[in-house]
Formats: structure tokens, C-alpha cells, sequence
């Protein structure tokens, strides 16, 4: 009897272990009571579809983002791609019976389109595009903003295969008088409340209207991973990832500025000009996210990394712009005392991510930074260390920077 306790015990033990450090403990058995095993150095919570190298910041919502190392590939692959829900992901998706409504004031017409309609009636187009949070980057800001604290993960480039919005909008017909579109999805309230949307955002139509707007279906020529969106979703590349609606099930072309859910407010909006870190800012002079801001990423090496002084040290990452091109791409190893030039790749397509690489070496040993910037088209470039605090920490585009010693 005794005996059959004490194995009992410590197999509940042993599971407990096991799912709380993502691995078997083996020595388990020896382990003194009351000791907290140090656990492994990353979050070892997994999601359908996403590797568990990824940080998560929240599991209700998920949102989940990527360290900087792993954005070193081209295109971002599809499970290291970051998730950022407001509400709950829909659990069960009935393919052959979804269903994108058209509608809206601003709409000639309501019209239905099936995923198989969407895919044979409308020319089929693929585009590199970059999204990224407007939040990214907000837990560099001070005083903090609240809401997920994204370091610099909440960015990613993949290929986008699908419809140009405004070849479905086009075919429905829109009213002289449209000036937005706005989305919905099949994602529920945090509250599971049915009444309540999560998120339903958009765009100005002009943005609409753009070539690389779409409606898509695959991400790297793949099923979209269900967090998201499976299995469709707007993509606009350069403006902030909150008005790529994912679980796409209507568009409404509207007569005014669409007001749905985190559409007001203070809601992916900053000061419309600038003002003192921690001031209070009337809603009413808050103006809404459109184009997001020039940024880059050093990718690699992972921040930390250890070199001799007699190696050269070779860098890669990606920048972006919701201007035209990348034109620049400068990193500095002096903070910022003085800069070099990256050699920098040219641009698959409007909005897609273009990659960098320089080979540093170093004066002597010691602790040093590489801080990265880019310089778009417009002779826009990024702040060395914070742009203009807002409320809600947004578009954070300052440079970035890793540390590496030299030996
Ligand atoms: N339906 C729906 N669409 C959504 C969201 C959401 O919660 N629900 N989140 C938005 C936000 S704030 C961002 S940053 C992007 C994130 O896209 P991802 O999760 O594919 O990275 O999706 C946007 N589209
Ligand atoms: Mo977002």
C-alpha cells in the first residue's frame, strides 16, 4: 500500500516535470524537494504550427513573437512567423464552406464568393510582403505603454499567394462615394461573447486599391498556419499588420471612416504631432496609423555572440519601408559615431523586405554594439534610439542593435 503511494507520487511528479520544462527530467528521482529546476532558456509552450523556439508574451490572447536570429532567412518561414490575436483563433474551419461577404453603403452590390470562386475567377497573384505590428518594439519605450511588450519580433516577410482585393472589389462595384473598407473575421471575443468583435479594421480605398493588396490563401505557397488566418486573409503590406484581417469572412466598403472594434479611440493610433514622453493625449488628437515606418533587423549574428579579434565578422538582416525601396543601409560599431555601408539587395516588390550583409572587424578586444539603419526613397531613415514617444507605444522604428565581445 505504502509502496504503491510512493510510485504514485512520483509518476504525478515526473508528469508535472515533463510539462513544465518541455522535456523528460531524467534524474527526476533525485531531485531534493522543494528545489525549482532552472528550466530551459526559452518558452517551451507550443501552438499548431509554430515552433517553440518562438517567445510568447501571452497564450489568451496568443501572442507570440521572434527572436531576431531566427528572422535570418529570406523569406520568414511559415512556423517562426509571429502571431498577434486579439481574440480567439475559430476552432473548427469548414474550407469548401467558407465564405467571403461583400457588402457595405459604399458597395454596388452584396455579393458571396466561395474560396474555389475567389481562386478561379480572379487572376491568381503572388507578392513578398512585410508585415509587422504597429506595436513592435514597445517595450523600449518609457514611461511604458501597456499591451504586449514586443521587443523587435513582431515582423516578418513571406511569400503571399492569392487575389488582389481590388479585382474582387472591382467585380462587385464600388460607389463613387467610398472612402474605407473595413473586416471581419471568424475569430471570437476574448469574452466569448458572440455580440462582441475582437478586431474589425481597414483601410482607406485608395490603400485598397493598390496592386499588392490582397486576399490570400497561402503563405510560402502553403496553407496559411490557422493562427494566421487559415484559411484566408488580407495582407496590406506598409501599413500596420492590425488591418490585415485574418479569418476573413466580409469586407464592407464604406461611406466614412470604418468604426469598428480598435478602429477608435486610441486604438493603433499616435498624437497627430509629436509630444512629451507620458503626456495625456485627448482621443481627439489622435490620428490613425496609416504608412508604418522605415525599420531594419541585424539577424545575424544572435546578439551575445563571441568572436577573436582576428575573425572578420560577417552580418546579415533585412530592412523595410512603406515608401518605394530601401536606398541605404548603414551599420555603426562606435554607437553611432560614425557609419559604414551594408551591401543591400534589391527589392522583389513593393513592400517586400530587402536583405543586407557587411563584413566588420574590430579595432581591439573588448565589448562592442552593431546598430543597423536604413534610409528609404523618401531620404527617411530611423531613429538611433527612440522616435517620439506616443501613448500607445507604437511605431518604435529605432535602430537595432546586438552586442558582441570580441577576444
Ligand atoms: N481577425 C483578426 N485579424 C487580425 C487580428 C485579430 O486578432 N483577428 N490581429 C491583427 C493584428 S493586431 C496583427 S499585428 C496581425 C498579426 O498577424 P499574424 O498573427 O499573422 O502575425 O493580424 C491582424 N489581423
Ligand atoms: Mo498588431
Amino acid at each position: 500500500m505504502i509502496n504503491k503511494r510512493r510510485t504514485f507520487i512520483k509518476q504525478s511528479l515526473q508528469a508535472s516535470l515533463l510539462a513544465s520544462i518541455g522535456a523528460n527530467v531524467v534524474f527526476s528521482k533525485y531531485l531534493p524537494e522543494g528545489i525549482n529546476l532552472l528550466g530551459l532558456d526559452h518558452e517551451t509552450k507550443s501552438f499548431p504550427g509554430k515552433s517553440d523556439l518562438l517567445t510568447v508574451l501571452n497564450d489568451r490572447p496568443i501572442n507570440i513573437e521572434t527572436p531576431a536570429h531566427l528572422l535570418n532567412d529570406k523569406l520568414t518561414p511559415n512556423n517562426l512567423f509571429f502571431v498577434r490575436n486579439n481574440g480567439l483563433p475559430p476552432t473548427s474551419i469548414d474550407v469548401d464552406n467558407w465564405t467571403l461577404e461583400i457588402s457595405g453603403e459604399s458597395a454596388e452590390q452584396t455579393k458571396s464568393y466561395s474560396l474555389q470562386e475567389l481562386k478561379s475567377r480572379f487572376e491568381n497573384v503572388s507578392y513578398n510582403l512585410t508585415l509587422e505590428c504597429g506595436g513592435n518594439g514597445r517595450s523600449e519605450f518609457n514611461p511604458p505603454a501597456k499591451g504586449n511588450q514586443w521587443t523587435t519580433g513582431a515582423v516578418g516577410c513571406v511569400k503571399w499567394t492569392g487575389v488582389r482585393l481590388k479585382d474582387v472589389l472591382n467585380d462587385v462595384g464600388i460607389r463613387s462615394n467610398a472612402v474605407y473598407i473595413g473586416y471581419y473575421g471568424a475569430d471570437t471575443h476574448l469574452s466569448g461573447s458572440p455580440d462582441k468583435t475582437s478586431i474589425s479594421r481597414g483601410v482607406p480605398i485608395a490603400k485598397a486599391l493598390e496592386n499588392e493588396s490582397m486576399i490570400a490563401w497561402a503563405m510560402n505557397d502553403q496553407d496559411i498556419p490557422l493562427l494566421n488566418g487559415h484559411p484566408l486573409r488580407l495582407v496590406f503590406g506598409g501599413y500596420p499588420a492590425s488591418c490585415s484581417g485574418k479569418w476573413l469572412t466580409k469586407i464592407i466598403i464604406r461611406d466614412k471612416v470604418h468604426d469598428g472594434q480598435k478602429m477608435t479611440g486610441k486604438a493603433y493610433r499616435t498624437p497627430c504631432s509629436p509630444v512629451a514622453p507620458g503626456a495625456k493625449v485627448d482621443d481627439k488628437d489622435m490620428c490613425i496609423i496609416e504608412d508604418m515606418p522605415v525599420k531594419s533587423l541585424i539577424t545575424y549574428p544572435k546578439t551575445g555572440a563571441v568572436i577573436q579579434q582576428s575573425q572578420k565578422l560577417p552580418i546579415a538582416g533585412h530592412a523595410w519601408t512603406s515608401s518605394d525601396n530601401i536606398t541605404k543601409m548603414e551599420y555603426s560599431i562606435d554607437f553611432g559615431m560614425s557609419w559604414k555601408p551594408c551591401v543591400l539587395s534589391e527589392s522583389e516588390n513593393k513592400y517586400a523586405w530587402q536583405h543586407f550583409e557587411a563584413e566588420l572587424t574590430f579595432p581591439e578586444p573588448g565589448y562592442y554594439e552593431v546598430w543597423a539603419r536604413a534610409t528609404d526613397t523618401e531620404g527617411n531613415t530611423q531613429a538611433m534610439l527612440l522616435p517620439g514617444w506616443n501613448p500607445k507605444g507604437y511605431l518604435n522604428n529605432a535602430c537595432h542593435r546586438i552586442a558582441i565581445k570580441v577576444q
